[in-house]
């Protein structure tokens, strides 16, 4: 991959003027910092950042009272905020804190739970400069979505370093689900997954699909979908193993490109015909690509997710040696590299709006070596939300595939339009949740499998260097994280009680209806 030279929109290292007010900056005392952690924030100014939204980058001071930013502008003098902690943030790119929509956090999945709970996982998340996770509740077949919902609420109410919010995946669709359904969207649950893949355990049929995309549009909420084909999966499967096929690669040859491709375009006319949006998430290949771009060009209201790791990773991972290549089993798994130009242009370009983690870790020694026997028994899935901000800061904005704004639309604006946040989330902006993340531009670093932030023996991106860091994190207005250290409370984070949709929302017109 080609190197490119960084944006110019860095600013100047400029030294804080000297105030009275105390200060939290970069130069700013431990002491100091521990002030404001974890508590509420009181007034902030945030001095000199090099401010980027989707729309603008500019450098100003910001304001910030109880957790709220109240004043945008060139400058803000000390002298009228006595007592405000001052951030210095000259020679910091400020974005919106990171919005990752796509986690499984302490998840039974496949035998197996996913060791990083709502604490482990939303403090790896702020460590990241993501201040905002939105996890999936998952039903068990024959249980009432509310009643999920509640289990959910119960593993992470009080637990969250972060605020946090839930789609709910619809295992099925009957009387009780259409009834459950405006329930779960009056308590906030405005977002709804099907499963198009994982046959006799969470796979939905089209006329379920179908019944959801309308039930759904009629409530005001949105309907994503895993697309993958669960059937042509299930016979790949099926002969793979019975010819002896065992190892962690063929894995992968059990979920080829086209199975998405096929599964995305279904879904993609399912939801034409039901006149309802639609969110693909987790898209890994050109093919899927392909059947968005033809939905958008003609008007229809699909809207796509990629993840860092169909970016940056490939199927060349599954040929490590031994077992190794276990670490990368998920759904879908990952593609050949010359998927990944293709998605990058596709962000850039507008067809893709967001990348989210799909963050599901399994510890390796222990869970993935389930599946020694049986690559089908490897529980799927890899670690990643405390990675996605600075893989995409690094990969996409220095490496000059995308701008700083493009980075603050794909990480935190665009998911908080798409889902009902904004502009509570998502922007800076006079009014907006003070959700920030600092980036130091000449910070150097490097991902690896022992100084990884999540609750698992590796690192799905071992050795991979970064170009830029998040050196000071807040949420609300406290810091919770500085450094990658995290300074915060894991009671701090709040649930994000999301509203119903229209379809303005997403800058598309009204339904046409059937
Ligand atoms: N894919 C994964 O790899 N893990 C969790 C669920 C999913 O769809
Ligand atoms: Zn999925
Ligand atoms: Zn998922």
């Amino acid at each position: 991959m080609k190197q490119t030279k960084k944006p110019t929109t860095t600013p100047t290292t400029k030294s804080a003027k000297k105030s009275k007010a105390k200060s939290i900056a970069k130069s700013g005392s431990d002491t100091a910092m521990k002030s404001s952690a974890g508590s509420s924030s009181g007034t902030i100014l945030i001095k000199s950042g090099a401010i980027h939204t989707a729309s603008d980058s500019f450098r100003a001071d910001l304001l910030v009272e109880h957790g709220k930013i109240v004043q945008i502008a060139a400058k803000i003098d000390t002298n009228f905020c006595h007592n405000a902690k001052v951030i210095n943030a000259a020679g910091l790119d400020v974005f919106p804190g990171g919005i990752d929509v796509h986690t499984h956090f302490e998840l039974p999945f496949m035998g197996a739970v996913s060791p990083d709970d709502f604490s482990s996982g939303t403090v790896a998340a702020a460590c990241g400069g993501t201040t905002t996770i939105v996890d999936f509740v998952i039903p068990s077949r024959g249980q009432r979505i509310t009643e999920a919902a509640k289990m959910w609420h119960n593993k992470a109410d009080g637990k969250c370093a972060v605020d946090y919010g839930f789609h709910i995946a619809l295992v099925e669709f009957n009387d009780q689900v259409a009834k459950d359904i405006p329930k779960v969207i009056a308590d906030g649950v405005t977002s709804f997954k099907c499963f198009l893949a994982y046959k006799n355990a969470l796979m939905v049929d089209d006329a379920q699909l179908l019944e959801i995309l309308y039930h759904a549009r009629e409530n005001g909420a949105l309907v994503s979908v895993h697309a993958e084909n669960g059937d042509m999966l299930t016979f790949l499967m099926k002969h793979l193993l019975e010819s002896g096929n065992t190892a962690p690669r063929f894995h992968s040859e059990a979920h080829p490109a086209i199975a998405e491709a096929e599964a995305t375009h279904r879904a993609i006319v399912l939801a034409s015909m039901a006149a309802a949006p639609l969110y693909i998430v987790h898209m890994s290949c050109n093919e899927a690509l392909e059947e968005v771009k033809i939905a958008r060009s003609r008007g229809q209201m699909v809207l796509a997710e990629t993840c860092p790791q169909y970016l940056l990773l490939d199927d060349e991972l599954y040929n490590q040696p031994g077992f190794e290549g276990a670490k990368w089993v998920m759904s879908p798994p990952l593609r050949h590299f010359s998927n990944q130009d293709p998605l990058w242009e596709g962000l850039r370009d507008g067809f893709v709006q967001t990348v989210a983690t799909d963050h599901c870790s399994f510890n390796y020694a222990t869970q993935k070596k389930m599946g020694k026997e049986k690559f089908t028994l490897i529980p799927n899935g890899i670690p990643g939300v405390g990675d996605r901000m600075n893989l995409l800061y690094t990969y996409g904005v220095c490496r000059g595939r995308f701008s700083p704004n493009q980075f603050a639309a794909i990480t935190a604006t665009n998911p908080a339009r798409i889902f009902g946040m904004y502009p509570q989330k998502g922007t800076i902006a006079v009014g907006s949740d003070a959700d920030l993340v600092f980036y130091d531009p000449k910070k150097k670093g490097k991902i690896t499998d022992k100084n990884t932030l999540h609750n698992v023996d590796y690192s799905a991106y071992n050795n991979f260097e970064l170009d830029g860091l998040p050196v000071l994190v807040l949420s609300r207005g406290v810091v919770v994280s500085k450094d990658q250290k995290f300074t915060g409370d894991t009671a701090h984070g709040r649930f994000l009680k999301r509203q119903p949709f229209t379809p303005s929302d997403w800058g598309f017109p009204e339904f046409e209806g059937f």
